[in-house]
This record gives C-alpha cells, sequence and structure tokens, in this order.
C-alpha cells in the first residue's frame, strides 16, 4: 500500500488591522495611517490569499449606515476581492469599541447593550453572506469581568450560549468559530480556553457549525501550551482556523512574530496542524501579528512577512523530523534522548 502522503498546500490569511500605526496605551501613532482600501492590494503578493474581517473593515462607519447601506458596501468589497483574487475567510462583530459595549455585549447587565450586540451581530452576519464568506468570528473581548461580583457569571455563559443559538437559526448555514481567549480587555474572560469553547459548541444547537479559532498567544496567556489546545480542537474535529503569533511570558497581549519568543513551541504548532492533516479541507492558516512600534515604513509588512518565513521553515522541520526514531525513543520511554533529538533538529544538527 502506497503510504505517501500527499503535501498539503497551505493558504494564508491576516487581517487589515495588522497593517498598524503603532500606537498604544502609552503612546500615539508612530507611523502614518496607509489606507484601509489600498491594503487589499498588498495580500496576494505578502504571500496571503485570506483576508480576515471585522464587520466595520468590510463597511466603515457601519454605525450610521442603513441595512441597504451595510449590503451595498458589502457588495463593492466582494467585487475587490474578486479582483484582487481574494478569499474572505471570516467576518467579526467588533462588539468592544462603541459606548453600548463598555461592560461586554452579550453579557451586558444592561438590556439595551446586549440588543446593541445582537444587532451589531445580525449585521455581521449579513455582511458575511454578502462577501462570500461563512464563518462569524466571535472574539468574546469584553465578555467577563473586571471584578467577579459585577455579573452574574452562570448567566452570562447561558446568554452566550443563547447567543451562538440565535446565530445558528438566524441563518442556517453560518458557522461560529469562537476566539478564546483568557484576558484583556477584561480581567476574565468568560471564554479563556478551547475547553470552554468545545463545551459550548456541543451545548449548542448545531455542534457540527460551532468550532474554534485557537490564537497562539491567548493560550499562553492562559498558561496552556499552544499545540496541547490545537490538538484537543482537532481531537473534536472543530479547528476552525488559527491565530499564529508569539508571547514572552504572561503580560499583556503581545502578538509577536509567529516563533520569535518560543520557537519550540512554535515548531509543536505546526507539527500538530501538519500531522492531523489540518488545511486540507481549505482552513487557513492565519496570522495575528502586530508589527513592533519602533518599526519605521509605510506600510509596515516586515512581521506579516517574516511570521510566514517562520512558519515555512518550521514546516521543512516537521517534514524533515524523523518520526521513526521519535518512536523508538517513545518505546524506550528515553525523553531525555527524544528532547535531544528535538533540540538538535531544530538546531540543524541533526
Ligand atoms: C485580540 C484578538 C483579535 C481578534 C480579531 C478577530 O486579542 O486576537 O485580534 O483576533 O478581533 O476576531
Ligand atoms: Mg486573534
Amino acid at each position: 500500500m502506497c503510504r505517501v502522503k500527499t503535501q498539503i498546500t497551505h493558504r494564508f490569511s491576516f487581517g487589515p488591522w495588522n497593517i498598524s500605526e503603532g500606537a498604544d496605551p502609552f503612546g500615539p501613532e508612530v507611523r502614518g495611517a496607509f489606507p484601509h482600501e489600498k491594503k487589499y492590494a498588498l495580500f496576494r503578493s505578502l504571500g496571503f490569499e485570506g483576508i480576515q474581517f471585522h464587520d466595520d473593515d468590510v463597511v466603515p462607519d457601519i454605525e450610521n449606515k442603513s441595512p441597504s447601506q451595510i449590503l451595498e458596501g458589502a457588495r463593492k468589497v466582494k467585487t475587490i476581492l474578486a479582483n484582487e483574487g481574494l478569499v474572505p475567510e471570516f467576518v467579526a462583530p467588533r462588539l468592544w469599541f462603541a459606548g453600548q459595549t463598555v461592560d461586554g455585549g452579550f453579557t451586558s447587565n444592561s438590556a439595551a447593550d446586549r440588543d446593541y450586540a445582537w444587532e451589531r451581530t445580525q449585521k455581521s452576519i449579513d455582511i458575511a453572506k454578502e462577501i462570500g464568506s461563512n464563518s462569524l468570528v466571535l472574539w468574546l473581548a469584553r465578555e467577563g469581568s473586571y471584578i467577579r461580583e459585577a455579573k452574574d457569571a452562570k448567566l452570562s455563559y447561558e446568554r452566550i450560549l443563547d447567543t451562538i443559538n440565535r446565530v445558528l437559526e438566524y441563518d442556517d448555514s453560518i458557522e461560529v468559530w469562537i476566539e478564546p481567549k483568557p484576558n484583556e480587555p477584561t480581567d476574565q474572560a468568560y471564554v479563556p480556553t478551547i475547553g470552554h469553547a468545545v463545551a459550548l459548541s456541543y451545548a449548542s444547537q448545531a455542534p457540527d457549525r460551532v468550532k474554534g479559532l485557537i490564537e497562539t498567544a491567548h493560550a499562553q496567556l492562559a498558561g496552556l501550551d499552544p499545540s496541547d489546545e490545537m490538538a484537543f480542537a482537532l481531537a473534536h474535529d472543530k479547528l476552525a482556523s488559527v491565530h499564529l503569533n508569539d508571547q514572552n511570558g504572561l503580560k499583556y497581549d503581545q502578538d509577536k512574530n509567529f516563533g520569535s519568543s518560543n520557537l519550540r513551541a512554535a515548531f509543536n504548532q505546526v507539527r500538530v496542524l501538519e500531522s492531523a492533516g489540518y488545511g486540507s479541507r481549505g482552513e487557513f492558516i492565519g496570522l495575528d501579528v502586530k508589527a513592533m512600534r519602533t518599526q519605521k515604513g509605510l506600510p509596515v509588512t516586515d512581521h506579516l512577512t517574516s511570521s510566514l518565513r517562520v512558519f515555512h521553515h518550521l514546516l521543512e522541520k516537521v517534514r524533515s523530523y524523523d518520526t521513526g526514531k521519535e518512536a523508538a525513543f517513545r518505546k524506550a520511554r528515553d525523553y531525555e534522548g527524544l528532547e535531544l533529538y528535538v533540540m538538535e533538529h531544530l538546531m540543524g544538527i541533526s
């Protein structure tokens, strides 16, 4: 029997927010704004086919537009995408910016604010459908609390599940991709890990349409190993996408270049994805990386191409990794030997 595995041709994506002006909580923009509409033309030349969207990346000034203006705006973007040869990976409602989401959207104590969040979610689904994406990402930014007594946590979890079910009912083919993150901007978020997301999936009305998007840095902020988080989702066939990046210890969400702080952990993420055949159904390798504030230029894109390059180098390392040796070390329970082999392989010694 032929056991030669067909190699997956990977597709890559990022979001327009990944080309940014360098503002942080302590200082303003340090680079000029690169016009949003000019970003589309960059993707293919940088090696990316997919584009990740927030609702208002597709339709700017969404708050002041009528439903028909929103759809018209979405149609314009669909034409641009077709002309540039780009695929819209997902649309995410930006539920952390407006005054109505100061205390969260779906879990806000205010019924009016919860209504706002639901309206914005419906708009995002409409936009996704209009531009040709079937995926709604829920990064539950402010669905959490700053102090535990501020919200009823059990009720909040019920409200999140209720929202997921409403999305599934609103459109009978849309998929919900939950992007867990344990903190920031809240002190504690309600869906901190992929385990929480998978539980919500199984509890939902259509588990086949509720999946997860795992970001490296978010798993690390939860004190977890990103490759194990990915493995968990893959074991349940619930890994819809990834946001590869990196994080140097437990601090603010850094969105560093893939592999830049934890090369071995990055290798293991690529190894887990590759051995599960991730990408064979067209799933994207998404990046969510932030340029250093110190970087000059307009537009600044080296953080994207560097991360892509590191991914490709690590893919080579995964493909040349001797799984026979690994099996022998496992059989002998010689993990000291296995670890040295891994380290030397990564350093180009074996
Ligand atoms: C922030 C998140 C954010 C999401 C994006 C898509 O920590 O990683 O960048 O990925 O809003 O939902
Ligand atoms: Mg992300």
